[in-house]
């Protein structure tokens, strides 16, 4: 019995294995449907856009030499990287000028994913890019050729916030131009992030409450010193309840003029006293009543 429940045991775990990794299985899209200008496509979400394997650009007087990377993206890849989400597994290339570069591009994740270059001449690729993107575990591979000039390319993908989350990365071709900001390990971040402390944050703030608490502790000594007497004690419970009051009144009376709150604070007094007057005379007249009433 004992044996046969851990055959079945062992049977139903290789079974997870086997489903799990038919499911992590890169699939190679190399059957795309040459659409024109470049574009090619299949139907299960993989697309090279701007494919170039022989126009020359203009600053190039032939092909340099052929060149093949290999390029992976995928969550695996950000856990170097702290805060981000996606990478791919290299943030920096480096091209010689007018190569015919090869990109063998592999998505590593269940999501989609692309690998667009920026800044390449217009004449020859649409909107100056040459894009890549498989859309779950697969494999796309796609050809361009390089300009002669030295210059850095940015290199992303360019799903919602994925390149936020890591997936961004530079292309240098020669000596390379200026580098690309943000690219994770690589360069310097356009708007670093920084941890002041809360007294750089809000100086005005954090003074007034350390004032508070000098106030506090002076009150409280000169209650000891004084021995605990009776007017020291009501001072020292004035500055408590100030302190406590403070935030509630501040609240309350954000944006206001001076002259704005001492009118809503004399009215609130005004309107206590009246309530307080009316209480009374109610209580009066109940007592009277029942003094003037006669015993049944
Ligand atoms: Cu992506």
């Amino acid at each position: 019995m004992t044996r046969l429940l851990v055959s079945i045991l062992v049977v139903g775990m290789c079974c997870v294995s086997v489903a799990q990794a038919k499911k992590d299985k890169i699939v190679v899209h190399d059957s795309l449907m040459e659409h024109g200008d470049g574009h090619l496509m299949d139907m299960d979400g993989a697309m090279v856009m701007n494919n170039n394997t022989d126009k020359l650009p203009e600053s190039c007087s032939k092909i340099s030499g052929d060149t093949e990377i290999t390029v992976h993206a995928g969550h695996k890849y950000s856990k170097k990287f702290p805060g981000t989400v996606y990478a791919y597994d290299k943030q920096e290339w480096h091209i010689k000028p007018c190569t015919r570069l090869t990109v063998h591009f592999i998505n590593d994740d269940h999501v989609r994913h692309q690998w667009m270059v920026h800044g390449l001449p217009k004449y020859i690729y649409k909107s100056g890019m040459f894009h890549m993107e498989v859309t779950g575990p697969g494999r796309i591979d796609g050809t361009f050729i390089l300009p002669a000039n030295d210059q850095t390319y940015l290199v992303h993908c360019d799903m919602a916030q994925h390149m936020e989350k890591g997936l961004k990365a530079q292309l240098i071709v020669g000596k390379g131009g200026l580098p690309i900001p943000s690219v994770p390990g690589s360069t310097a971040p356009l708007f670093p992030d920084t941890y002041p402390t809360q007294a750089e944050m809000y100086p005005k703030e954090v003074a007034a409450v350390a004032a508070k608490k000098k106030a506090a502790a002076t009150a409280l000594k000169q209650v000891k010193n004084n021995g605990g007497s009776f007017f020291s004690v009501i001072l020292l419970i004035g500055v408590v309840v100030g302190l406590l009051l403070t935030p509630i009144l501040g609240q309350r009376y954000k944006g206001q003029s001076a002259g704005q709150v001492v009118s809503d604070i004399m009215g609130l007094i005004a309107s206590t006293a009246r309530r307080g007057l009316s209480f009374s005379k109610m209580l009066m007249d109940k007592i009277m009543n029942s003094i003037s009433k006669p015993a049944a």
